[in-house]
């Protein structure tokens, strides 16, 4: 395009309007302010919430490129949230006029990994690509290489349905689990070549290989190989693992607002925690988009019935009709159950909660382990699986639940003894999650996320 040299610390980030993408970005986004950038994020009404505070504590430097969230044309794909991010790619031609009418417009474009065709844009623009991944190193490796090979591993696997015990293994990935077929195929739930969406989807994903950089929300203690991994896939060393990003410790509103404003005051939580001995508490969530099934969420109830475990049970208010009626009462004041938003970080935070039930989305992931509380792994989709797998079989820092295939429940006696077991102080998950939360305190306050955050900045000033 014939626009204007571009500005060297002005940056557009563009997040992905789904809670698990968008608020790392954002956390990202506080943490680059911090150090004289000018920044513009291109955002929805819907989410202006999310921002306003940042804007308001950073006038001058945040802005709002405030575009409307595209009709998502769901003929362009079945699955959600490819057609979301296919529809997204209607805002090119608005971000071009909003730069090219721009004083000082930015001379790098940092979008969610899912936006790949942001790729092009910076292209056009004659700008940098900065790709961030709400996923960790990981699960972004094992997504790059199953839509990367997507007609070969089919191949290889035949049907769908054959055999979904059918065991999925990435030989290019430094010791990288094997998968079930089930357990991967839902990334192309519907995948057809030649279809539009995914095809504009899966050149994205390969575009993303290409971009100056990578920004991770991880920590080298944590996937050191993974990060390493990275770079040799895209075969130079600009990929920074800058995790864990979240609030500071003592940032209250950080933690008690962050994502969204609670469903129940913070307060009321905090104070039924403050009453709780150290680590007796089990907190239960499975993220912003996933929901349990019917019988999932009933062998759940059950086995909180069983257990005599303290816990806090957060249910978002479309699943919450799921909780079966009388629960509740039955379990008294031995459990909070939040319907809706729960003040997540807060509540992992606070010393009273020991374990986590978690679906092992990566941001729930990484909050589980700085905040030290051992992980009882139930995922349910997306990079889950591959999450859960680092967490039980490589850093040995959590239990599974959900271990069976993909019609498996849970059985709720097992599950029971295993909320209560989850507490007992001399858990070797819990030693050893104690010691990955000192390394992921250090590595953000002294150690190597704040030393890549540095020379990640360095190539704006
Ligand atoms: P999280 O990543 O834990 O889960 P999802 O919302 O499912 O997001 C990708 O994000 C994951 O790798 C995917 O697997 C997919 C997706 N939260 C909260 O504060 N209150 C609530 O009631 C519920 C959630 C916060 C939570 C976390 C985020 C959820 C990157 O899972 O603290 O920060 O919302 O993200």
């Amino acid at each position: 395009s014939d626009s204007k040299p571009s500005t060297h610390n002005h940056i557009l980030v563009y997040p992905l309007a789904s809670s698990g993408h968008f608020i790392p970005l954002l956390d990202l986004t506080r943490h680059l302010l911090r150090h004289g950038l000018t920044i513009t994020v291109v955002i929805s009404a819907a989410n202006l919430p999310l921002l306003d505070p940042l804007i308001s504590s950073h006038p001058a430097s945040l802005h709002k490129l405030l575009l409307p969230d595209p009709p998502v044309d769901r003929s362009l794909s079945p699955h959600p949230l490819i057609a979301k991010v296919t529809a997204t790619r209607q805002l090119f031609d608005p971000i071009v006029r909003w730069f090219e009418s721009h004083p000082a417009p930015p001379a790098t474009v940092i979008s969610d990994f899912f936006l790949g065709w942001t790729h092009d844009l910076a292209s056009y623009l004659g700008i940098r690509h900065v790709v961030f991944s709400p996923s960790g190193a990981l699960g972004y490796s094992v997504f790059h290489a199953l839509w990367r090979d997507v007609l070969q591993i089919k191949a290889l696997h035949g049907g769908e349905k054959d055999d979904e015990n059918f065991v999925l293994s990435f030989p290019d990935i430094p010791n990288s689990p094997g998968l079930h077929w089930w357990q991967l195929s839902q990334v192309w739930r519907g995948y057809k070549e030649g279809e539009p969406g995914y095809e504009s989807f899966r050149k994205g994903v390969l575009d993303n290989m290409t971009s100056w950089g990578f920004v991770f929300n991880t920590f080298e203690g944590l996937e050191g190989e993974y990060i390493d991994h990275v770079k040799k896939l895209i075969g130079h060393d600009r990929v920074w693992a800058v995790g864990p990003l979240l609030p500071d410790e003592h940032d209250r509103l950080g933690s008690t607002g962050r994502g969204g404003s609670s469903a129940v005051p913070p307060d009321d939580l905090l104070m039924w925690l403050d009453k709780k001995r150290d680590d007796s508490v089990v907190y239960i969530c499975f993220g912003s988009r996933e929901m349990l099934s019917e019988k999932e969420m009933g062998a759940l109830t059950d086995a909180l019935k069983r257990s005599n475990v303290e816990f806090i049970l957060c249910v978002q208010a479309s699943g919450s009709s799921l909780i079966p009626s009388g629960f509740e009462h039955e379990v008294g004041g031995r459990g909070f159950v939040v319907k809706g938003w729960a003040p997540q970080l807060a509540i992992l935070r606070h010393r009273a909660v020991g374990s986590f039930v978690t679906h092992c989305g990566w941001n729930s992931t990484m909050e589980g382990v700085t905040s030290g509380v051992m992980m009882l792994t139930w995922p349910l989709g997306a990079d889950q699986f591959t999450n859960a797998a680092l967490l039980v079989d490589r850093l040995g820092v959590g239990k599974r639940v959900r271990d069976g295939g993909s019609e498996s429940v849970p059985d709720s006696v097992e599950l029971a003894r295993l909320l209560e077991e989850s507490l007992s102080v001399d858990r070797p998950e819990r030693v050893r999650v104690k010691e990955l939360s000192r390394a992921a305190i250090k590595a953000v306050k002294e150690g190597t996320s704040v030393k890549n955050l540095n020379t990640f900045r360095q190539a704006f000033i």
